[in-house]
């Protein structure tokens, strides 16, 4: 499982190219083959998946937001008065800021994110918004332990917000370590607000995630694009060929690349054969229900103590404490 600890869609990640490589070897060097989906977010896998979240067939976003509209008010109200928000990724999006605007006298927001500029741009306009509240970024790899920063005003408790379904990109394990590390960070009384994408009918998952504009399929091979950029390659993007496919055991959506005939490719120097048909693993996009996830969870020392959802039930955002 080469991208189980790493899964998250990190803007902006750009790797030392050494790291970069022996990631990229040993997940063409494993069966199956596989490539870390963190490689994804370069400048223009960023603007990709942009695209993805206005796809009429990618229902996530959309539905989360949705969520989010009805249900804010009634999250901040679980969440507490006087709490340190830490949230997962830049802050962003909409729904952050339907969070911020609901919450009673926080002590302050702090949004982890990899990409400091991002961060700080994003930190920037929050602060005009949210003059009240004290912003205080965080530059880090949250699937990694960091410090917390010490607000002017002291915190009743920390609750962690993560959006965007993204530990659905984590596998089992992976997700079980990441909820024990959100568990530390906010310590007792703590909180954790998150959005996770539901089991559903395949045939709705397989749209979701090869889209009739193909810009899921470009999404994927750009991925070939950066590793002949950053690590001087040189796959044929066309070569490999886009594909999902839902695994009806792991409750999972694999993204794959497959190569369309046998052919050799040079990265770094280093050759990789690639016989007509192999494919490549590029992601998996793990698919829970509440109880299963408030059950992994649980394994982990939180407690599932509400979830909102769509009218159709396919998005959740739980609330679970410690
Ligand atoms: C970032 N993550 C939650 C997305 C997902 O749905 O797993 C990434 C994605 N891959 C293809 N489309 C979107």
């Amino acid at each position: 499982m080469a991208e189980a600890s790493s899964g998250a869609a990190q803007i902006g990640f750009s790797p030392a190219a050494g790291v970069f490589y022996e990631e990229v070897e040993q997940g063409l060097r494993s069966s199956p083959r596989t490539l870390p989906c963190k490689y994804f977010y370069d400048a223009q896998g960023s603007q990709l998946f942009d695209a993805i979240c206005e796809l009429p067939e990618y229902y996530v976003t959309r539905t989360e937001l949705e969520i989010m509209r009805r249900h804010a008010g009634e999250m901040a109200e679980r969440i507490g008065p006087g709490v340190m928000l830490i949230e997962y990724g830049s802050g962003s999006s909409v729904k952050t800021r339907l969070l911020l605007s609901q919450l009673d006298r926080p002590a302050a927001y702090v949004p982890v994110d990899i990409s400091g500029d991002h961060l700080l741009s994003t930190s920037e306009r929050l602060r005009v918004s949210y003059p009240q509240i004290e912003i205080l970024p965080v530059c880090a790899d949250f699937t990694e332990s960091f410090a917390l920063p010490r607000p002017s005003t002291r915190p009743t408790h920390n609750a962690v917000y993560f959006p965007g379904s993204t530990i659905g990109n984590f596998h089992p394990a992976a997700a079980s370590r990441m909820l024990r590390t959100i568990v530390e960070l906010c310590g007792c009384g703590g909180g954790l607000l998150i959005g996770v994408d539901l089991q559903k009918d395949p045939a709705v998952l397989m749209r979701a995630y090869d889209d009739s504009q193909g810009v899921t399929a470009a999404f994927n091979q750009n991925l070939l694009r950066r590793i002949n950029r950053e690590l001087d390659a040189n796959f044929e993007l066309d070569a490999f060929e886009h594909q999902s496919y839902y695994d009806t055991e792991s409750h999972r959506i694999e993204m794959r690349l497959v190569s369309r005939c046998d052919q050799a490719v040079t990265i770094g120097g280093e050759e990789f054969g690639f016989d007509r048909g192999e494919s490549i693993r590029t992601e998996c996009s793990y698919k829970h229900t509440v109880e299963g996830f408030a059950q992994l969870a649980s394994e982990a020392g939180l407690a599932l103590r509400e979830s909102w959802t769509d009218d159709d039930e396919r998005f959740a955002v739980l609330h679970l404490v410690v």
